[in-house]
């Protein structure tokens, strides 16, 4: 292998220079660079290798994106020969590339019939930057300009950029760089942590009516659009009520204000379904998409339209002031062409929906059911949140369930096994491609994580 860079250095080397250079997503930098970051060299299916030739298996698909698993050479093998082919050209200025179109037919075959264009971004975050301009845009072409109000959720997350930032509901994240104008939220559909006596339904019809409050306290002819990742993310795993979507369908149709769906995680299989609105039973205006697109091998994001937006913007809507250098990169298209064939020809969705998918949520609820830490068990297919509980009769929580959660993500990565930590949440989300051999060995170390934590805790 050619790699541009030497192969084998001491991991202190790495560390040090790593500190020296660079500042690292949500972390304390000094505390970090105290500590020092494991350095990952190699990555083959489910597994990774770091510098030290210690192996993990990663339970979290890198971010949620790794949808085929490391190391596969279809999809280095496009890259290669599309970059020999074309490297780059882009869509500007009356162009474009047989890759990109390619890419479009292949994930409007997958869609249901209703959307029919995309816009290519590079990132999660440019998509729902993107969507805010096209949504207001869209407003403007009906006639209605002052519709420009976009509602999100407190504790949603939808990137990191400014405006992404601002959709997203991590205030925290708001603190750093402030927000844009024309943003409201509503709360997270949260019951375990939120739902108090409310059985599940009712707090999830509740939740919902809020929406329906706030537009009529921002007064609906100034609302754009609502929008909400499917299920909550970066934000715990969190799966709202059965009677959340229906509502918040409803009251979006009634007042004319578009129903966007944050698919950056939900989307490409993840739920066993394509995408998580299709698990859930609803039906989205726009779909924000990335991740899961190119299995995470090259950068790449969109914003997928409905028919009636696109025609709107394309018949009437004139020039769309809008354009990324990188928008339907060749390379980055090529990379996703060959990922969504995988996906389909090797009938990976249907297994996460059939097999895969039912065995790991019956794993989980043999090991975890009556674990004394564990209050809760969500999640479908390739996906699965776990809840700390301190007093599960009650749902208490700890007051330390950050720390907790944290500390059990650490004692994973001792075992061998990459979970995912959030507010008294443990998250699992695999490669789709993982065996169920792969699925035991994420509960089993999992499990020892979690034993481990639970010790601290005082629950074993
Ligand atoms: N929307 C959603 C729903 C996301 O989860 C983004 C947008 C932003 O995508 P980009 O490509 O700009 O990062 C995301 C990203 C985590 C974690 O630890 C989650 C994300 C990113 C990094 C870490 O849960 N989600």
């Amino acid at each position: 292998m050619n790699l541009p860079f030497e192969p084998q250095r001491q991991t202190q080397d790495y560390q040090a220079s790593d500190a020296a250079h660079h500042i690292h997503a949500f972390v304390d930098q000094k505390a970090l660079n105290a500590e020092g970051p494991r350095v990952m060299v190699r990555g083959e299916g489910l597994y990774l290798w770091d510098s030290e030739g210690k192996r993990y298996l990663d339970g979290m698909s890198g971010l949620w994106c790794t949808q085929l698993g490391y190391g596969r050479k279809d999809l280095t093998a496009a890259a290669a020969a599309q970059m020999d082919q074309l490297a780059y050209y882009n869509m500007f200025f009356h162009t474009t590339h047989p890759a990109v179109i390619e890419l479009s037919e292949l994930l409007f075959s997958l869609l249901p019939g209703h959307y029919s264009h995309v816009i290519y971004t590079n990132s999660g975050s440019e998509a729902n930057e993107v969507l805010i301009r096209t949504v207001r845009r869209y407003w403007q072409v009906l006639g209605k300009p002052q519709k420009k109000i976009m509602i999100g959720r407190w504790n949603g997350y939808h990137g990191s950029t400014l405006a992404a930032s601002a959709l997203g509901g991590m205030k925290f994240m708001h603190e750093m760089g402030g927000l844009i104008p024309d943003v409201a939220h509503i709360d997270e559909p949260y019951w375990y942590a939120q739902g108090g006596e409310l059985t599940p339904a009712e707090f999830g019809r509740r939740c919902a009516l809020q929406l329906e409050e706030k537009i009529l306290e921002l007064g609906a002819e100034n609302v754009a659009g609502f929008i909400a990742e499917p299920f909550q993310g970066a934000g715990g795993m969190i799966f709202p009520p059965e009677s959340y979507w229906p509502e918040i369908q409803r009251i979006c149709r009634q007042y004319d204000v578009l129903l966007c769906a944050d698919e950056v995680i939900g989307g490409f299989g993840r739920t066993g379904e394509w995408f998580a609105h299709q698990y859930f039973g609803f039906e989205p205006d726009t779909l924000s998409i990335a991740k899961g697109l190119t299995s995470g091998y090259l950068p790449m994001g969109g914003l997928v339209l409905s028919k009636r937006m696109a025609e709107a913007l394309v018949e009437r809507g004139g020039v769309f002031a809008h354009g990324l250098t990188y928008s339907g990169h060749p390379v980055a298209a090529a990379v996703a062409l060959a990922n969504l064939k995988a996906l389909r020809d090797e009938g990976i969705v249907r297994q996460v929906k059939d097999d895969t998918g039912p065995y790991l949520h019956t794993l989980l609820h043999e090991v975890f059911g009556n674990h004394p830490m564990i209050g809760e068990i969500q999640g479908t297919g390739l996906l699965a949140a776990l809840q700390f509980a301190e007093d599960k009769a009650t749902r208490k929580r700890f007051a330390n369930e950050n720390d907790l959660a944290w500390q059990c993500r650490t004692f994973g990565f001792e075992e061998g096994v990459i979970i995912r930590s959030t507010l008294g949440r443990m998250i699992m989300a695999p490669a789709l491609v993982a065996s169920r051999a792969e699925l035991d060995e994420l509960v089993d170390k999992t499990r020892i994580a979690v034993d481990r934590t639970a010790r601290i805790a005082g629950k074993l």
